[in-house]
């Protein structure tokens, strides 16, 4: 039996330090071309600048069954065109799989998709604790003025399956309307035939 080492990683207050060996991954604008809806305010953001969208740090976990991969998400305020930053979503690749996330700073939304087109929001703040189940997609949306910082937990050998998302993208939108977050149809989205 492989006995890893028991670990612990500091957060702090800002949710954006972990500690421990953990792996920062740096999302930046010019890789997330395609999961922004608005092409012409992207190549404008991009004309001038490649801000950073999120960063994930991830803790040293095995990604193999029985382990639990977790770490934490800091997404960063800020819209291109009406959309609201994001993270690029994803299902697991292993389908029925599921996710915790815990809110511990900012606010914004959890977008959750079946691959059939059915939909569902959380909200997220400070505090909360959101259950993703088996078989939906996710992606976290910051609707906020400061960073949100999400905890998140997930099966060691669920896998990311990015290729559903950029083939049918999400079904909605997550959109400045007034100055406030509106959720709208994707009219690009296309559902996935059911085989
Ligand atoms: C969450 C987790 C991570 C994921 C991150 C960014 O914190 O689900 O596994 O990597 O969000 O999301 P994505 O990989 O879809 O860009
Ligand atoms: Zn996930």
């Amino acid at each position: 039996m492989d006995l890893l080492e028991p670990f612990a990683t500091f957060i702090g207050p800002r949710g954006d330090s972990l500690e421990s060996g953990a792996t920062r991954l740096v999302r930046r604008l010019s890789g997330l071309r395609t999961v922004f809806s608005d092409q012409q305010a992207c190549a404008a953001v991009l004309s001038r600048d490649d801000p950073v969208i999120y960063e994930v740090l991830v803790a040293p976990v095995p990604e193999t069954e029985g382990h639990l991969c977790h770490g934490v998400t800091v997404l960063l305020p800020g819209r291109v065109g009406d959309e609201y930053f994001m993270t690029k979503g994803h299902y697991h690749r292993k389908s029925a799989t599921g996710e915790v996330y815990y809110g511990l700073r900012g606010t914004g939304l959890l977008l959750l998709q079946t691959r059939q087109g059915d939909w569902r929001t959380i909200e997220v703040a400070a505090g909360t604790v959101a259950y993703v189940p088996p078989h939906w997609g996710h992606r976290s949306v910051n609707t906020g003025e400061d960073p949100l910082v999400l905890l998140y937990a997930y099966p060691g050998d669920a896998g990311h399956d990015y290729d559903t998302i950029e083939a049918t993208g999400f079904a909605r939108l997550v959109v400045a309307r007034n100055g406030r977050p509106a959720v709208v149809e994707n009219p690009r989205f296309a559902p996935t035939q059911v085989r």
